[in-house]
């Protein structure tokens, strides 16, 4: 595997950070979960804004431009001849001292690795994911806003592990108002009367996935709306869904002990679903140079040089003889 670490690619064995690099120390850094489907990288544009916007919000900058983000992205696929995967792109705060202090980090690192990864939930695209609420409550936007996606997933580990031990398999959060936030690593959705209800998303992450499907629904003609939504809406709604990059679009059919509608997969989602897989397939930002991707620029030159050189002294010392 080879993995894109501060300009270099480099074998997963000798892609290694600092003890000292402040993403490790206090999860202080910013990433994305991004899937490139069929040679294309889906909404790729949009999770990299997402990405900076992220970094910024925590006065992080990073070394390389968005552009240049991309071209690492593409060419980490392309080293590991990926058509159909899940990438994970960081950007660390980078190596500081022990204290706190930001200040004591000068340079930001970047990390991009790559991975095949099917479909998260198996079956349960056609069971029905078991939800459970859970007791910890979602980051306040006052504290650590959630749509920050930093590299401290803390409040949403202890999400799954609440699941784990109820036997769910994802979490629901409500936020310290009472109301529905998110899975531990997905937006939610009610659908009720023929209509989706999903909560605004200052108590929550802003999903690239989520918006495609709000996208999705509307070319359907279905009615969305962005609303508080609580307990009463969750166990008595006709449909639930969670969407998110690795989940995609997935039903739940099941949340703490009440049966959700008919107890499968609904209209409503299965529309969504399948829509949803069909713009996968024809969308996206192309992996390969030839469909239009930008070539790797300055590291990727320089080996060329470097390359270039003994071809020639060779080709010249085989006229000689
Ligand atoms: N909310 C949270 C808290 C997330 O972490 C989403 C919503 C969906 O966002 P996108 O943009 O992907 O539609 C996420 C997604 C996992 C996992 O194992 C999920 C995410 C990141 C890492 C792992 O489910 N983020």
């Amino acid at each position: 595997m080879i993995i894109y670490l501060d300009g270099k690619y480099l074998p997963e064995g000798l892609a290694k950070v600092s003890v000292f690099d402040h993403g490790l120390l206090y999860g202080d850094g910013v990433f994305e979960g991004i899937r490139a489907y069929n040679g294309r990288v889906f909404r790729l544009k949009e999770h990299i804004d997402r990405m900076y916007d992220s970094a910024k919000t925590l006065d992080i900058t990073p070394p390389i431009s968005k552009e240049e983000m991309i071209v690492a992205i593409c060419e980490v696929l392309r080293r590991n001849k990926l058509t159909d995967a899940y990438i994970r792109p960081i950007i660390t705060r980078g190596v500081g001292d022990l204290g706190l202090d930001p200040r004591k980090c000068p340079k930001a690192s970047v990390i991009v690795i790559a991975v095949t990864w099917g479909a998260m939930y198996g079956d349960l695209y056609e069971k029905g994911l078991k939800a459970v609420t859970v007791s910890v409550r979602r980051n306040p936007a006052e504290c650590l806003p959630p749509n920050v996606k930093s590299l401290n997933y803390l409040n949403n580990i202890l999400a799954k592990i609440e699941a784990n031990y109820k036997s769910g398999d994802e979490a629901i959060f409500f936020d310290t108002n009472g109301y529905i936030s998110e899975g531990s690593g997905d937006n939610l959705y009610v659908v009720k009367n023929g209509e989706i209800l999903t909560p605004h998303t200052l108590n929550n992450l802003r999903g690239v996935t989520r918006m495609v499907v709000l996208e999705l629904a509307e070319s359907l003609g279905i009615t969305v709306k962005e609303q508080n939504l609580g307990y009463f809406d969750l166990y008595t709604a006709d449909e639930l869904i969670c969407t998110g990059t690795a989940a995609e679009v997935a039903p739940i059919t099941w949340v703490d002990g009440r049966v959700i509608g008919t107890g499968k997969p609904g209209p409503v989602t299965r529309q969504l679903m399948a829509a949803f897989t069909a713009i996968t397939k024809k969308e996206g930002y192309p992996i390969n140079k030839k469909a239009g991707a930008p070539a790797a620029a300055k590291p990727k030159a320089k080996a060329a040089v470097k390359k270039a050189a003994p071809a020639k002294a060779k080709k010249t010392a085989a006229k000689k003889k």
